[in-house]
């Protein structure tokens, strides 16, 4: 039976994705070669240090461990700088409602982001009081596809892998919640997230009875 559910943060809650790629786009663009939106999609729940890894990879560039730690900490000033300027408003829509209705009916929640920056997120949403447990970037050593930041979500709920569902916009998170043994709901394109139990272009207008129906 399921007894609680957990989100991924970027492109779930809230579209930071859209900031993401902003970010990345103007390091590629300072190294002097283009950066798309299709691109992007590559990064999407990837650690940071790894979506450098394919950024460069992509501008045929490669460069020593010093020069690429200082190249995120560039994109990632970048990012905060955006970040910071997020209020209620970014909230996805229906995401707000589809919180509270878990709420009423009685199903745990956990936050299961590889984002550092989770925490700012959802404090200038004023979202961290739905989340019965905060798992982020800063909890734990191994990125989507592991299922690391899913696991330690169920734990931290006290609850049983199988009790949990997943809700992921990205292929790397699908893996990571399958490989956690966890139903999971893509948020996005049928086409993308092919490997999903169902998928949902977003919240408005979804009520726990999806649950049910998984
Ligand atoms: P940061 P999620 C992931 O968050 C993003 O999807 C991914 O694009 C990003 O590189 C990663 O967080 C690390 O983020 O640089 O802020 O630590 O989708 O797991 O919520
Ligand atoms: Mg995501």
């Amino acid at each position: 039976m399921i007894k609680g559910c957990i989100f991924d943060l970027d492109g779930v809650v809230v579209d930071t994705a859209k900031y993401h790629y902003l970010a990345w786009k103007r390091l590629a663009n300072e190294l002097g070669f283009e950066f798309t939106e299709k691109d992007n999609e590559r990064l999407k729940g990837v650690s940071r240090m790894k979506s450098l890894e394919i950024l460069l990879e992509i501008g045929n560039l490669s460069f020593d461990e010093e020069t690429k730690l200082k190249l995120a900490e560039k994109k990632n000033n970048w990012y905060v700088q955006y970040i910071s300027k997020m209020d209620e408003s970014e909230i996805l829509p229906g995401v707000k409602e589809f919180l509270s209705q878990l709420k009423e009916n009685g199903y745990k929640i956990a936050l299961g982001s590889v984002s550092k920056n989770a925490m700012i997120i959802l404090e200038n949403t004023n979202l961290k009081q739905y989340f019965d447990a905060i798992i982020d970037g800063n909890k734990v050593t191994k990125a989507k596809p592991d299922p690391e930041v899913f696991l330690k979500g169920a734990e931290e709920l006290n609850l049983k892998p199988e009790e949990c569902i997943v809700f992921e916009d990205a292929i790397a998170g699908i893996e990571a919640a399958r490989r956690a043994n966890m139903k999971v709901v893509g948020v996005g394109s049928k086409e993308i997230l092919k490997d999903a139990d169902m998928v949902i272009e977003g919240f408005k207008n979804v009520s726990v009875d999806i649950i049910k129906a998984l």
